[in-house]
């Protein structure tokens, strides 16, 4: 954790004319560090250490950040909203950058979005329907926006299929010794390797279209408005890279339709839930109209099942690796993470049939 005085150092880049009075870790984030820093004069703002071992150079990450942001921001103005609301504001330097070195850190300081609350559960069914809705929104919005002009800062970041390969390696080299400890992980895996290369075989014939998508469209990516639970904006745009609208949906669905928490050591508390599925696919589905193909359409279901068994295999290669990627807590958090997505693949499979037919339905 950095110490307030380094915190300090690192703000006296930024034309802020105030004195930080206190910085807190926040949010539930798995990659970036995050703090909260108040100043004296009432001003807040995010302060994010990258993590420069995923996305590098981080010169490249912030070229994409800072296109991405000031597109948004000009389509919510256009559109008539607050731009500094509803879309991450990345604030500059005193010498124009968008990010500073600070020792070995870099870091980069963010118009903090005050009032907003981010889920890390769904309670209420409705929050799911606008959380769709403001991941379809934004779609629309990046629809218009030029793929060229980003850097892949992660190469392959949903290529299932190398992920795959990736895992296996990791079973093989076994370097931490944990691979007696999951050895019914490791066998469900390969026993649902005929899912990893589908949706990637359909990018490469183009049966679906590649698109500029968020690539990790997480529930608490989603900041809601504190009293009203109004979807005010997508946040953690560090992964926006062309990628597949089926990939994305699956994604929200792997997180939000869980019935307890991502790290919940209790599985018999883990379960997916169709109720919340159909929630957010209707208000996905409504809100994009004829942005989305038939095609993509179709395999919405199979995009769910294939995200939670990516998620599922990545936390358990980082697990077997040593944890060198995800943040953990304990040394079997990313065991307990992986069962967790290994017991909503097992039930998104039962559940599979109406998880197609409900696409039909709208
Ligand atoms: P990570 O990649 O580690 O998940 P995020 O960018 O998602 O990092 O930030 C972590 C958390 O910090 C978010 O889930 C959210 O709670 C909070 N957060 C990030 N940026 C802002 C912002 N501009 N305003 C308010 N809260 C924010
Ligand atoms: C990470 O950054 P965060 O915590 O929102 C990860 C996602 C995983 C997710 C699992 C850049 O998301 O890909 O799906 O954890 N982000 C990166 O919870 O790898
Ligand atoms: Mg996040």
């Amino acid at each position: 954790m950095l110490k307030l005085v380094d915190i300090k150092k690192i703000f006296q880049s930024y034309p802020i004319n105030s004195e930080i009075i206190k910085a807190i870790p926040y949010g539930e984030g798995h990659i970036n560090n995050t703090y909260l820093v108040t100043f004296k004069n009432k001003d807040q703002y995010i302060l994010q250490i990258i993590n420069d071992k995923i996305f590098h150079p981080v010169s490249h990450l912030m070229e994409n950040y800072v296109a991405v942001t000031k597109f948004t921001h000009q389509a919510i103005t256009k559109r008539g909203g607050d731009p500094f609301r509803e879309t991450i504001n990345v604030v500059f330097t005193k010498n124009k950058k968008s990010y500073v070195k600070y020792q070995n850190l870099y870091a980069r300081v963010l118009y903090f979005i005050n009032h907003t609350i981010t889920l890390q559960i769904i309670k209420k069914p409705q929050d799911f329907y606008y959380t769709a809705v403001a991941f379809a929104n934004f779609y629309k919005i990046l629809a218009k926006f030029d793929a060229r002009k980003l850097y892949e800062i992660i190469p392959n970041f949903h290529n299932t299929e190398l992920r795959y390969k990736a895992f296996l390696k990791a079973v093989k080299l076994d370097k931490m010794k944990r691979a007696k400890t999951c050895q019914k992980e490791i066998k469900f895996i390969i026993d649902h390797q005929q899912y990893c290369p589908l949706i990637v075989n359909m990018l490469k014939k183009k049966t679906i279209p590649t698109r500029v998508t968020h690539n990790d469209t997480k529930l608490n990516n989603i900041l809601f408005d504190e009293k009203t639970h109004h979807p005010i904006a997508v946040i953690d745009l560090d992964t926006i890279m062309p990628g597949s609208l089926c990939y994305d949906f699956g994604d929200a669905i792997r997180f939000g339709t869980n019935s307890a928490k991502e790290d919940d050591k209790d599985l018999s508390k883990v379960h997916f839930r169709l109720d919340l599925y159909e929630i957010f696919l209707k208000g996905f589905l409504k809100t994009l109209g004829k942005v989305i193909t038939k095609k993509e359409k179709e395999n919405l279901a199979l995009g769910s099942i294939m995200m939670t068994l990516e998620c599922g295999m990545r936390f358990l290669t980082d697990y077997l690796e040593g944890d060198h990627y995800f943040h953990t807590k304990y040394p079997t958090h990313n065991l307990v993470r992986a069962r967790t997505q290994l017991k909503l693949v097992s039930e998104m499979e039962k559940q599979y049939k109406q998880m197609n037919s409900l696409i039909n339905k709208y």
